[in-house]
C-alpha cells in the first residue's frame, strides 16, 4: 500500500473532524491549540501533502515561495480566505479551498443577534444586572429601538447577506436594500423579491438605520467603512460587522462613536484580532463578540467535514468541490 498522504491541521478541531482526518490521512495536529508561528507553518508546508489552516494563520507569499514546499492543497477551515496569499498559491500551483454554505445560517443569525443586542441595549442591561446595579423596573429604563420597520442596508449580497435579508424581512419586518462590497463586481440580481438594490453605496449609507457588512476582505474592501463613509451614515444608525475587521477603519469608528454620531455598533471581528481597542471596550453602546459567527457544534463539524472532502478529492487527484484558487 502506498503511504497515506500527510495532512497537518494548524489547530485542534472538533473530535468528529479529527477522527475523519485520521481515518483518511496520516493526520497531524498541534500539541497545544494556539496560532502557529511562521516557522511552524513553514515546517508544515514542507512536510505535508495538505494543510488545513484557519483564520489565525497568515499564509504569506514568503511562506508559499519557500523552496521546499510540498503541500498541494490549503484546505481552509472557514469561508474567508483573506489570510492566504491566493496569487502566491496560484503561481506555486497550490490549490486553495474554503467551506462555503455550511456557515451561512449561523453567521446570519449572529448578525441578527448583534442587531438585537445593540438596538435593544441588551449588553448594557446584562452588565447592569450582573454588577448589582439594577434598581428594578421603571418606564424609562434602558429604552432601545424597535427593529420592525427599520431600513437595513446590506453591504455584500452573497450567501450570508441574503440569509440576513431573509431573516430581517420575514421575521422582523425590516426593509432591506443592498450593494456589493466590490464596485467591480455587482451582486447577482435578487430573485427572492426580499430586497432591492440601492443606487450606490453612498445612497445605502445615507438611508439605512442599520448597516450590516457581509463582503469578503479584499484590497478593495479594506477600510471600506472609513471616516468619510461613516460620516454618510444616518445619525443614530447602527453598524454591524460579522465580515472581517479591516473592512472597518477601527480608529474612524471609535471617532464616530465618540462624537455620538451613531446609536451603536455590533462587532464580531476586529482589525488586529484578538486585540480590541480599549476605547471600544469602554463604550456602553458597542457590543463586542469574540469572532463567534460560525461557532456552533453543528457548523464547526460541518466546516471540518467540508475541508476533509476538499482534501480527499484533491489528494486523490480529483477536482475539490470548493476550490477558490
Ligand atoms: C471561521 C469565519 O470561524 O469562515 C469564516 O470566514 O470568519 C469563521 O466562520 C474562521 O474563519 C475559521 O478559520
Amino acid at each position: 500500500m502506498p503511504p497515506r498522504p500527510i495532512v497537518t491541521a494548524t489547530r485542534r478541531l472538533p473530535d468528529a473532524v479529527e477522527s475523519a482526518l485520521r481515518e483518511r490521512f496520516d493526520a497531524r495536529f498541534p500539541e497545544t491549540d494556539r496560532p502557529m508561528r511562521p516557522g511552524e507553518l513553514a515546517a508544515a508546508l514542507r512536510d505535508s501533502d495538505g494543510l488545513l489552516p484557519t483564520v489565525t494563520d497568515a499564509i504569506t507569499a514568503e511562506l508559499l515561495g519557500a523552496e521546499q514546499v510540498r503541500a498541494r492543497i490549503l484546505a481552509n477551515f472557514g469561508v474567508g480566505v483573506n489570510h492566504i496569499d491566493l496569487d502566491a498559491a496560484r503561481s506555486r500551483g497550490i490549490v486553495v479551498t474554503n467551506t462555503p454554505d455550511v456557515l451561512t445560517d449561523d453567521t446570519a443569525d449572529l448578525a441578527i443577534a448583534l442587531m438585537l443586542m445593540v438596538a435593544r441595549r441588551l449588553g448594557e442591561g446584562e452588565r447592569e444586572l450582573r454588577d448589582g446595579r439594577w434598581a428594578g423596573w421603571r418606564p424609562t429604563h434602558l429604552m432601545g429601538r424597535t427593529l420592525r420597520g427599520m431600513r437595513l442596508g446590506i453591504i455584500g449580497y452573497g450567501r450570508i447577506g441574503r440569509a440576513v435579508a431573509e431573516r430581517a424581512t420575514r421575521a422582523f419586518g425590516m426593509r432591506v436594500r443592498y450593494v456589493s462590497g466590490s464596485r467591480s463586481r455587482p451582486p447577482a440580481p435578487d430573485e427572492s423579491g426580499l430586497a432591492e438594490p440601492a443606487e450606490s453605496l453612498e445612497a445605502l449609507l445615507a438611508e439605512s438605520d442599520i448597516v450590516s457588512l457581509h463582503c469578503p476582505l479584499t484590497p478593495e474592501t479594506h477600510h471600506l467603512m472609513n471616516s468619510e463613509r461613516l460620516a454618510l451614515m444616518r445619525r443614530e444608525a447602527i453598524l454591524i460587522n460579522t465580515a472581517r475587521g479591516p473592512v472597518v477603519d477601527e480608529a474612524a469608528l471609535v471617532a464616530a462613536l465618540r462624537a455620538g454620531r451613531l446609536f451603536g455598533a455590533g462587532l464580531d471581528v476586529y482589525e488586529r484580532e484578538p486585540a480590541v481597542p480599549d476605547e471600544l471596550r469602554a463604550m456602553e453602546n458597542v457590543v463586542l463578540l469574540p469572532h463567534l459567527g460560525s461557532a456552533t457544534m453543528e457548523t464547526r463539524v460541518a466546516m471540518g467535514m467540508r475541508a476533509v472532502d476538499n482534501l480527499t478529492a484533491c489528494l486523490a487527484g480529483d477536482p475539490p468541490p470548493d476550490r477558490v484558487a
